[in-house]
């Protein structure tokens, strides 16, 4: 049996990989960056880039190699070798991506938590999304709602309460890079500390229905001082409808203590005014 050239092999591989990695960290993937969290995320990126350009470059080289090596002679009918396997070559690879997959796991993780931890001075914004509409709550002014607008302060951490009123939406401002879904019955957090001032897209990302391409909002980060003006100028209370299906196990409650309610008082059968809801 040949031995094979791995000095060459390797060096094929770290040349091609490095060349792969070169060009694809060229194009900006992300855009602007305008939170705190942009850096952390997009180096993770970058770092998953690499690892990426070098596994496929030795996918790559070890597939030319055998065929160019290996390609069948012609007139050469024989069959090939009986080979059953090759203990040492199949723990070498399930270990190497094991250990890939679990160093990014963890390396995610890290980065998660320190883009996740609460600060103390953080304000706390409700936003409801619905097919295929968002609007946002504000509970420092009792919460008070805006449609299709949402203002920020910059440099202050906002956590964002999400809740969704039919099917799962998913709330993203490409310049913030956090996503996080919103699904119905339960509330998400996303959290994140703008730290440009300016006017960007609030973006649907999970495909939600007929109208999910059109389902966008205006996000404007603005000082703290215009940001505590245009909250003052809110006027108009969230309607209950929406908050209730912010908790799903509540609306259910109270839907049935209603009902349940309004037949024994009135006695007078129900009507069907549930399909508003
Ligand atoms: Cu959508």
């Amino acid at each position: 049996m040949t031995r094979l050239p791995y000095l060459k092999l390797v060096l094929a591989t770290f040349a091609s990989g490095t060349l792969l990695s070169v060009l694809l960290l060229i194009p900006n993937w992300f855009g602007d960056a305008a939170s705190t969290a942009a850096p952390e995320i997009d180096l993770m990126l970058d770092v998953t880039i690499v690892i990426s350009s070098y596994i496929f470059a030795g996918v790559c080289v070890a597939l030319a190699y055998a065929l160019i090596k290996w390609r069948v002679k012609p007139g050469d009918e024989s069959d090939g070798l009986p080979i059953h396997g090759n203990t040492k070559l199949e723990i070498v690879w399930t270990m190497i991506p094991l250990l890939i997959v679990l160093g990014l796991g963890i390396y995610s993780w890290v980065v998660l938590d320190d883009i996740e931890a609460k600060d103390k001075d953080a304000q706390i914004v409700n936003v409801y999304s619905q097919q295929f509409a968002w609007t946002f709550g504000f509970p420092e002014q009792g919460n008070k709602w805006s449609e299709g607008e949402l203002h920020v302060p910059v440099d202050r951490q906002t956590v964002f309460k999400l809740h969704a009123q039919d099917v799962i939406h998913s709330f993203w401002v490409p310049e913030w890079r956090i996503k996080k879904d919103n699904v119905p019955g339960i509330t998400t957090d996303a959290i994140v500390t703008p730290d440009k001032v300016g006017h960007f897209q609030l973006v649907c990302t999970e495909l939600c229905g007929y109208g999910h391409s059109t389902m966008r909002a205006n996000v404007v980060v603005e000082s703290e001082a215009d940001y505590a003006k245009w909250v003052k100028g809110l006027d108009q209370k969230v309607p209950e409808s929406l908050i209730l299906t912010a908790d799903q196990a509540l609306e259910i409650e109270r839907e049935a203590q209603a009902r349940d309610g309004g037949i024994e008082g009135s006695g007078v059968q129900e009507t069907g005014t549930d399909n508003q809801s």
